[in-house]
């Protein structure tokens, strides 16, 4: 039997067992090493030879990952190994560490219990680090360190073994800070990683070593006969001292719970269902003879067997023939299938008992974060992800044969990948696709041109800009156009609180449902009278409807809603998307007869009204923003700090270190899609080493408002002059 099949069925024997069973991701800044310390849990598991590890990079099976040696996607593989006697497996994810594809860290958090924290002391804790720790703490994944390229302190930087231990200790440090900041209530002080405890380890995944508390007392390794070794270069010597699968998996097994130790504390976080109730109780426990809970965190296109979608079974056994409901919807769907991921091949399998991550075959139309439930239950959480597109480029089939097949590729391509965008401009009949950074829409092109073959061209990266209000204004009247019925309009900014409360997902979007939904937006900054009063909230903006005793308001709210749902998508000044606006209705007159009250009356009533309060209000642009982390040679500092101020840019931070300078600079999205890597890289002889991630929108300068507003405007198809209020009020 290939050693694969062999693996799978070792598997398989072993998903019953919760003791044995962990379910984690590696997650790190960009190039710290995730990929190639996953190497080394493969090779122990016997799935690629120790020889190679670190150097195939097996989870890095797609082309364009190997031709531009970067992860771009999560990697989900099952393995058996033995520690200390006994038989583990492990669900383990890879996820990929560049910012632009941070959606697959989101959701892949959904999916384990635990992470490998992965940070490379030469650099230390970079802009990624933090943002993934913060994202695993949020969906209560507990931590355990590990210290690659550790090598490259010894030999790079050359530091003395005090000055190792100094770094190191002062990393551990800021590291349990940001565990104290971030973990969940009552957890703080439980997850904070200690060498002494077991939960640190150091070493290099690419030169195959590592050592830990276990490998001190199981090999008697000492730090100093690291040091020796290193300076030796007796690279086998140190493999046979400290053994880097070993050492990462003790922490993986000692210090990373099981999931039957996990779901009762995750669940309450990630479920808001009645926990007494028979599905609620059956997940709490990991019940595998309860009926079956899923979320889904992943949807991958498959040659064979089309829409495949990734998921974690919380309680239950997922078999072929299972019937689901999807996201609490009244129809069911029948399972065809299930399987567990190894890299890139699905292993078809008979059951996936609760508290492992399976493939599944046969429900349609499914995304990312949809729960599969057995009976009907309340959904899980959204999975929320943080950034937001910033860049879009319009894209087109360079033969309009292609069209379709364009179309349908960009559908698969969007549901893979919920932080991608793509939307046709109706004027133009472009298509435009958005994206977290340009990287992302390069890999989205290169994969339309070399996986589904559809030869496009694309236009110059165009930058996403919102449009928002800064002071209130209203009532401002709107009017159908058979002027029978006419709806009063505040428009307000929402408060920070309460955008905050929507970035991060405490507030939902969408229709605010019951009691929680209220509180999540008082507790965010929002009056009471008015959360009760809010009836949709959409990219950022709510409606509420202040309105007593109105006749017909609630008969039209579906059509209001839509209105206001359609004026907030596309803004009155730049149609770009409005975001932080509160849309109160004050009064409003409405038709009795209904036959006079329908869509083509009220929608544009509604949508007028919102635009000429925005308008009177003085609708401004806000553009994206990232922050750089550029680490550069000292000597070049000048240089680019006129560089980046030139760009528009606000520096931060500077700090030096032994002749090297990091500078932390807020650069405007709209100055650094064109020709700025280039241009650093040029005035810094190819010295500058940066990182960028999303900062926010803000406010555009004025000065440079009217004539972006007017490029747009022209780019859309639109008449170069935005629109005055009273075009929306006679
Ligand atoms: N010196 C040294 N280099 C290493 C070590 N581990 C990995 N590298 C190198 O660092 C680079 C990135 O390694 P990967 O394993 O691909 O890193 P990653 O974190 O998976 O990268 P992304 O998934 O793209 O974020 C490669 O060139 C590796 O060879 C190490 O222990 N020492
Ligand atoms: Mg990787």
């Amino acid at each position: 039997m290939a050693r694969k099949e062999y693996v799978v069925e070792e598997v398989t024997k072993m998903m019953r067992d919760h003791k044995h069973i962990r379910n984690v991701g590696i997650i790190a800044h960009v190039h710290h090493g995730k990929t190639s310390l996953t190497d080394s849990l493969l090779a122990r598991a016997g799935l690629i030879a120790k020889s190679v590890a670190g150097d195939v990079l097996y989870t890095n099976y797609e082309e364009i990952e190997k031709d531009r040696r970067m992860t771009i996607k999560s990697a989900y593989i099952s393995f058996g190994f033995n520690y200390k006697g006994e038989d583990y497996i492990i669900n383990l994810i890879d996820t990929p560490g560049h910012v632009d594809f941070g959606g697959h860290v989101t959701r892949s958090m959904r999916a384990i219990d635990g992470v490998i924290l992965v940070v490379d002391p030469t650099e230390g804790i970079m802009p990624q680090t933090e943002t993934v720790l913060r994202q695993a703490m949020k969906e209560k994944a507990k931590p355990v360190l590990f210290f690659n390229k550790v090598d490259r302190l010894l030999t790079e930087l050359r530091l003395t073994p005090e000055q190792t231990q100094e770094r190191l200790l002062k990393l551990i440090n800021e590291i349990n800070q940001m565990i104290e900041n971030y973990a969940p209530e009552g957890y703080g002080e439980k997850w904070k990683v200690s060498v002494e405890k077991g939960s640190v380890a150091f070493g290099s995944a690419l030169r195959r070593w590592a050592i830990s508390k276990r490998i001190m007392e199981t090999k008697n390794a000492t730090f100093k006969q690291v040091f020796d070794l290193t300076a030796k270069n007796d690279l086998e010597a140190l493999q046979e001292l400290c053994p880097i699968d070993e050492a990462t998996l003790a922490m993986v097994v000692e210090h990373l719970p099981n999931p039957a130790e996990a779901q009762p504390y995750r669940i309450p976080q990630i479920w808001h269902g009645d926990l007494n109730s028979p599905d609620g109780k059956a997940m709490m426990n990991t019940d595998m003879n309860a009926k079956t809970n899923v979320v889904i965190f992943g949807i991958k296109y498959d040659q064979q067997a089309g829409e495949v979608a990734v998921g974690r079974v919380f309680s239950g056994n997922a078999k072929k023939g299972t019937e689901f409901h999807v996201s609490g919807k009244q129809d069911v769907q029948k399972l065809q299938q299930v399987g567990i991921y190894m890299g890139p091949d699905r292993i078809i399998v008979d059951a996936i008992p609760a508290g492992n991550i399976a493939a599944f075959v046969g429900i349609k139309n499914l995304s990312v974060g949809d729960t599969l439930s057995e009976d009907m239950i309340e959904p899980f959480e959204q999975i929320k992800h943080y950034s937001q597109p910033v860049v879009t480029k319009a894209i087109e089939a360079k033969d309009s044969r292609d069209t379709t097949k364009l179309i349908e590729a960009l559908r698969m391509l969007t549901k893979e990948d919920p932080t991608l965008r793509a939307e046709i401009n109706q004027e133009t009949g472009e298509h435009l696709i958005s994206g977290m950074g340009e990287l992302h829409l390069e890999i989205v092109e290169t994969k339309l041109r070399d996986d589904f073959k559809v030869p496009i061209t694309t236009s110059e990266p165009i930058v996403v800009y919102h449009e928002t209000i800064e002071r209130k204004v209203g009532p401002i009247e709107g009017k159908s156009p058979n002027r029978h019925s006419r709806f009063f309009v505040n428009v307000e900014p929402l408060p920070e609180g309460v955008q905050k409360a929507i970035d991060e997902g405490t507030i939902r979007e969408g229709k605010p449902k019951g009691q929680v939904a209220i509180e999540a937006m008082i507790a965010a900054g929002l009056p009471r009278q008015t959360a009760k009063e809010v009836e949709e909230i959409t990219n950022k903006c709510m409606l509420a409807d202040t309105t007593k005793g109105v006749q017909y308001v609630n008969e039209v709210m579906e059509l209001l809603i839509d209105g206001f749902d359609e004026a907030v998508k596309d803004g009155p000044l730049a149609r770009e998307k409005v975001s932080g606006v509160l849309v109160s209705l004050v009064d409003a007159t409405i038709h009795e007869d209904p036959v006079h009250r329908g869509p083509a009356q009220i929608l544009p009533a509604i949508k007028r009204a919102i635009y000429a309060g925005l308008l009177t209000s003085g609708v401004v642009l806000e553009e994206p923003k990232q922050n750089f982390t550029i680490s550069i040679p000292l000597d070049y500092m000048s240089d680019v700090i006129s560089f980046l101020q030139s760009k528009r840019g606000q520096i931060v931070n500077i700090e030096q270190e032994s002749g090297q300078v990091s500078i932390l600079a807020k650069m405007p999205v709209a100055e650094v899609i064109k020709g700025f890597s280039n241009d650093l890289r040029g005035m810094t002889q190819g010295k500058a080493i940066w990182y960028q991630e999303f900062a926010g929108y803000e406010r555009m300068p004025t000065e440079l408002q009217n004539k972006v507003v007017r490029e747009i405007r022209k780019r859309k198809g639109q008449p170069e002059e935005p629109p005055k209020p009273e075009q929306f009020m006679d």
